[in-house]
């Protein structure tokens, strides 16, 4: 089951003629900013952010998981609702694969379904965070950063299956997250395992291909209590340092301790020319995995000021990998997916109508009042018309949600789909 573009169309026609009024307010409004409409619109036609095979089913708790109807029981199944969310929004054509979770019998049949659904594939995730059946050695006291070289063995040769994976579906670049670390003071040498993390990673980097990335993301803590050995974006940058050119971090916006200023973050890394990508969701406590922008919106924008900043200086070379990774426990995990990508969207319109002449002349003059204001009057505009312009002019939807809803999607997958064999995805 595909949603027709007549459908999509269809449930435009509701909203267009509000919106053909908001996109002349707005015009206007940014003209007496120096900003021109059309400009920004192309800009935002060009964002796209990969979807993770592992948010398209209700996750879960350690407490438990309450399924929704219809959800995805095969890679496949969860191609074609991805494709869903890329007609709708128009700006997430490219699907993260989870190695062993979603893992294709036949590469290159899952290379043609993707082709047809109009999608293609992003990083390649692996996963030494958990023991597979038949697995010969276990992970319970660490993957890459095991004491045992037998383990740490096994663990280099699933990476390398990913990457030989990841090759044949057409991907670029490989995101390693390591639950690797320990729960008690005394449990492991602390600069030992991260040297040993580093080794394992050089071998997998020596067999990278040429065109690819490797990524490395760092959680503080999780499932390890005491110390996870890539536990910062210090340790993650050590580690894309050592490893080389082709190397760099990942930034998953929930992987970092209460506080945290995420942006500079983000700053630190891109003059490091070592910022790889994102993982994009939001969090109140933790690595909460929450829809992208529901908990903190202003961060999300404050992101995108540094992105946006850092594309003007830096240009075309400065393409960080955009993920969403979330997990979906009581939303739609669809219809969470299309508000994240909307989130998304908005985010980088705020940051793109930041006047950056006016905010530069107030930072040089060190008015604090004005420079401030120049990123709020950006953050305050209502810049929903243009990321809803830029869906328009794609092919997808004014209101993705209400047009997944007008759809009937998920009352047909509902009844095509016999929900019995699922296997429930987790988050990293
Ligand atoms: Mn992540």
């Amino acid at each position: 089951m595909m949603i027709e573009s007549e459908r999509i169309q269809q449930s435009n026609q509701a909203s267009l003629a509000t919106h053909r009024e908001d996109v002349e307010h707005l015009t206007t409004q940014l003209a007496g900013r120096k900003l021109d409409f059309e400009q920004v619109v192309e800009q935002i036609r060009t964002f796209e952010v990969a979807i993770p095979s592992w948010s398209l089913g209700t996750g879960g708790t350690r407490f438990g998981r309450f399924p929704g109807l219809g959800e995805p029981r095969d890679v496949y199944e969860k191609l074609e609702d991805i494709s869903v969310v890329s007609r709708l929004t128009r700006g997430a054509p490219r699907v993260s694969l989870h190695i062993p979770w979603d893992e294709p019998d036949d590469a290159q049949a899952l290379v043609d379904r993707a082709g047809e659904l109009g999608l293609g594939f992003d990083a390649v995730n692996s996963n030494t965070f958990q023991d597979q059946a038949g697995q010969a050695l276990s992970y319970k006291f660490g993957s890459l950063s095991h004491t045992d070289a037998a383990v740490r063995e096994q663990a280099i040769a699933h990476n390398l299956h990913v990457i030989e994976i990841g090759r044949r579906l057409g991907s670029k670049a490989i995101t390693i997250w390591l639950a690797d670390g320990s729960n008690y003071p005394g449990q492991t040498h602390l600069r030992h395992s991260f040297e040993r993390v580093l080794a394992s990673l050089q071998t997998i980097y020596s067999h990278l291909p040429e065109s690819w990335r490797l990524l490395t993301e760092h959680k503080p803590y999780e499932p390890a209590f005491y110390s996870t050995v890539v536990q910062d974006w210090g340790s993650s940058l050590m580690l894309a340092q050592a490893l080389g050119e082709r190397a760099s971090c990942l930034v998953d916006l929930g992987h970092h301790l209460p506080n945290t200023n995420v942006e500079m973050v983000v700053a630190r890394l891109i003059t490091a020319g070592k910022l790889g990508g994102f993982h994009f969701n939001d969090a109140k406590y933790g690595d909460d995995d929450l829809t992208t922008g529901s908990i903190r919106p202003y961060q999300l924008f404050l992101i995108f000021n540094e992105l946006v900043d850092a594309k003007l200086e830096l240009g075309a070379d400065f393409k960080p990998a955009y993920m969403i990774d979330q997990s979906h426990n009581v939303k739609d995990p669809i219809e969470a997916l299309l508000q994240s990508v909307v989130a998304l969207q908005n985010a980088y319109a705020r940051a793109l109508v930041v006047d950056r002449a006016r905010l530069s002349e107030f930072q040089q003059a060190n008015d604090v009042m004005m420079a401030e204001r120049a990123l709020t009057e950006a953050y305050e505009t209502d810049v929903r018309p243009l990321a809803a312009e830029a869906r328009l002019r794609g092919g997808g939807a004014l209101d993705p949600v209400r047009a997944f809803r007008d759809s009937r999607y998920r009352e047909a997958v509902a009844r095509d789909r016999a929900s019995g064999a699922y296997v429930p995805p987790q988050s990293l």
